[in-house]
């Protein structure tokens, strides 16, 4: 490590994993050396690898150095809806330790599977992810992501166990009884999406507990996009810090990168067990870094789903590291391509709303787009509901909901309508929580 490494970070250096430690060459030649055998791993156990790289003219042994990666072809979530359930798999099913999948609301579910090195390596990976957002060894953790199918909750679950944590596996809903244990288990840390937490915020409220009088400290905080104006109302609600945790189950689940609280400057990507790179959707072209494009993942140690450049659909750009030089950050991801609004012209996404609509005083986070084709038109059209927050008065609520509209305008460049909604009539998340509302006629129907 660096000296300017060792003064960028705050993190006791006794208390890292070695790869933690790591330059930025290290790292690289680390990287290139994974790199090299999941390739070659891929190409002899998964039969679509190697139908795909013969089809693209490519061979593990052309990938001498790191920018050759570019020249292998990508890997998209329709390879594993092709090949459902197991079709990609590289080891025998009876070394397949454990299986998640996603919920498969638009077409089959996408399986993915762990042998018991990936188990390891995964609560591993979630332990430092932990551990650099504030948590630690000894502390009682309030895990509220779902449990089941979902990465989510068992994957956080196992990797707050490898820290030391005693974990309360909760797992999403129930909401009041979620307060009522965080009021009497006095848990330090609390795991959850953003959306959700805001739900458990407003039932303590309803209860009369200020959040900044409980015994939590940390939220580790993930699964959907937030913002950093979603940040500040957290925490001056909360009063203690909230990090981001970032992941994703074709990849592996949460702690494919997790944020430093002593820099709050976006989530390192642990690039010990992932390479990642930024592409432009629509060329398919690598990108520099700092530059806007889609996330693509190629896992370095995965043993039983060996993913390949993976087209996560999530857009953002790589920084340089931080609190841990040797790793890469992500920005904060705006949206996922396949959420993008388009409105007469103009790209769209849920989070530059809860970004313009956070900084308006009289209006709460909780807030839904409606998209639909009024009759006649060829264009569509977007109503943002909103609800004010508590006590506002009807007159204050409607001059913000045309802040709103007037903010849209010259910020996103469309406009559109925004109406106020009655306190608590939105629907609320216990999880991921859906933003957007398609209410155009389908096609043939
Ligand atoms: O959501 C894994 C996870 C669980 C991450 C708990 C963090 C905490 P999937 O269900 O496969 O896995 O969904 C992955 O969720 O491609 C992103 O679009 C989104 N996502 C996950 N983490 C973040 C984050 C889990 N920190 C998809 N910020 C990803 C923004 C996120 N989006």
């Amino acid at each position: 490590m660096t000296s300017t490494a060792l003064k960028a970070s705050a993190a006791d250096p006794s208390t890292l994993d070695a790869e933690e430690l790591m330059s930025r060459d290290q790292i690289e030649s680390l990287q290139l050396a994974r790199l090299q055998h999941t390739v070659s791993y891929a190409y002899d156990r998964v039969q679509l690898y190697r139908d795909k790289f013969d089809a693209a003219g490519v061979h593990p042994t052309d990938l001498k150095e790191l920018s050759d990666l570019s020249i292998f072809p990508y890997t998209t979530k329709e390879d594993l809806r092709r090949t459902y359930p197991f079709g990609m798999f590289a080891v025998p099913q009876a070394q397949v330790a454990r299986i998640h999948a996603s919920s498969g609301t638009t077409g089959r579910p996408t399986v993915v599977g762990y042998t018991a090195g990936d188990l390891d390596r995964w609560a591993t990976l979630v332990a430092r992810s932990l551990r650099a957002s504030g948590v630690k060894k000894g502390d009682k953790v309030h895990n509220a992501y779902g449990y089941g199918l979902f990465t989510g909750g068992l994957g956080a679950h196992f990797g707050a166990e490898k820290l030391g944590c005693t974990v309360i596996p909760i797992s999403g809903g129930q909401t009041e009884r979620q307060v009522q244990l965080i009021n009497d288990f006095e848990p330090d840390a609390i795991l959850a999406t953003p959306t959700y937490l805001l739900t458990i915020l407003d039932a303590m409220a309803v209860a009369g507990i200020d959040p900044a009088s409980t015994s939590l400290k940390t939220a580790v905080l993930g699964a959907e996009p937030w913002t950093e104006e979603m940040r500040h109302e957290l925490e001056s609600r909360m009063g203690f810090d909230a990090c981001d945790i970032y992941g994703l189950s074709e990849v592996m689940g949460p702690g494919v990168a997790g944020e430093c609280v002593e820099s709050k400057d976006g989530s390192h990507i642990w690039e010990d067990h992932f390479r990642p790179e930024i592409i432009d959707p629509f060329t398919d072209k690598v990108l520099d870094d700092g530059e806007h494009g889609e996330l693509v993942f190629t896992s370095l140690t995965k043993e039983a789903l060996p993913i390949i450049r993976y087209r996560t659909h999530d857009l953002t750009r790589l920084l340089p590291g931080t609190a841990r030089p040797g790793m890469r950050r992500m920005g904060r991801i705006t949206g996922r391509s396949d959420d993008m609004i388009i409105l007469r012209g103009v790209n769209l996404f849920p989070t530059q709303i809860e970004e313009i609509a956070l900084r308006i005083p009289a209006l709460s986070p909780h807030f839904q787009l409606e998209i639909t084709r009024p009759e006649g038109q060829r264009m569509d059209a977007m109503t943002v509901k909103i609800e004010p927050r508590e006590g506002v008065s009807a007159h204050d609520a409607e001059t913000a909901a045309s802040t709103l509209s007037e903010q849209i305008k010259i910020h996103i460049g469309s406009s559109c309508a925004v109406t106020i909604a009655e306190p608590g009539t939105l629907a609320r998340s216990s999880g991921k929580l859906r933003r957007i509302y398609d209410l155009r006629p389908k096609a043939g129907a």
